[in-house]
């Protein structure tokens, strides 16, 4: 048993660099990031160098035991570990299911010359899809008429993976998102005081105003979308302020809530901690996500706390 058991939803996402070099901090969604490294890979134009797929692999690990979502892999509970012994018990680790939402469609596509075509877009989910990724994740349809164009081609493969748009809290970016065919929308909105003040100069209150706007019209005229609804930047957030928000579009029926690890400063306890403290706020039935970067190396360690 743990604190998950039972009840608990939780997707935990990791950016797996081939080479040494970190991501490089910082950035809010829809700004590209400048690549520090100009790694192998990066650049890109011919099929032979597509594979910087690897560089920009992001993982996210979900554990289901609700009915929210019907695309989780199956696994058999640790605690029924067969090895586990009294002196060696199983691992603490409680997930029974957990699934992938990869970002490379999304995440990969923010830096600099990250700039995939459409054949680019297809070769890759099909890569994602034949691995086994439950969703995928794919840029914003404000970026352009051919990214829009892009998402519906995508969402027409019919491929086993879920497609998420990520889109920011935004009733134009939304109205925008919903005929692309997408199975969900990734909402993010930017809640520490960097991003409030430097992004977008909303308060909390009005964040979580937007927030009531925009899901209520999602439930309202697409009740059939996942909703996730995300604190960009977190780990640089007040607690009591993500407390309200995440209570807040629990309770507006988002079906995850996520936790962001924007500029790659997240311990694993931290992780652990948090994690603990947002699953006491909201609906058993929410889901929680955990976005992570690799900045400081502890992307890995801080998902598998997340699901600890
Ligand atoms: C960014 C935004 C984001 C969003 C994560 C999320 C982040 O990279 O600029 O939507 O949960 O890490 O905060 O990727």
């Amino acid at each position: 048993g743990g604190v998950m058991e039972g009840t608990a939803d939780m997707v935990s996402t990791v950016h797996l660099r081939r080479a040494g070099r970190t991501q490089p901090s910082g950035g809010s969604a829809g700004l590209n990031r400048v690549q520090e490294s100009g790694a192998a890979g990066t650049e890109r134009g011919t099929s032979s160098n597509l594979l910087s797929i690897d560089i920009y692999l992001a993982i996210l690990i979900d554990i289901h035991q609700g009915a929210a979502q019907n695309t989780v892999r199956e696994a058999a509970p640790m605690t029924q570990d067969p090895t586990a012994t009294a002196e060696h018990p199983a691992p603490l680790i409680p997930a029974t299911s957990w699934a992938i939402i990869d970002s490379t469609l999304r995440e990969g596509e923010q830096f600099a010359r990250g700039n995939f075509k459409t054949d680019d877009k297809i070769e890759i989910a099909r890569a994602l899809d034949a691995f086994g990724a439950e969703f995928i994740e794919v840029t914003t349809p404000m970026v352009s008429a051919q990214t829009h164009a892009d998402i519906r081609r995508l969402t027409g493969l019919g491929l086993n993976a879920k497609f998420l748009t990520h889109v920011r809290c935004h009733m134009d970016d939304v109205q925008r998102a919903v005929d692309t065919g997408v199975d969900g929308l990734d909402l993010l909105f930017g809640t520490s005081s960097f991003l409030r003040e430097f992004s977008h100069g909303k308060n909390i209150g009005q964040i979580i105003e937007a927030a009531q706007e925009v899901i209520s019209w999602i439930k309202t005229n697409h009740p059939d979308l996942q909703i996730r609804f995300s604190a960009e930047d977190t780990f640089r957030s007040e607690e009591a302020d993500l407390m309200a928000v995440y209570k807040a579009v629990s309770d507006l029926g988002v079906h995850r809530v996520g936790l962001a690890d924007t500029v790659g400063v997240a311990t694993p306890r931290q992780v652990y901690t948090l994690v603990r403290e947002v699953r006491k706020v909201i609906h058993a039935e929410c889901g929680i996500e955990f976005h992570g970067h690799n900045d400081t190396g502890c992307a890995i360690a801080n998902a598998y706390e997340a699901i600890e």
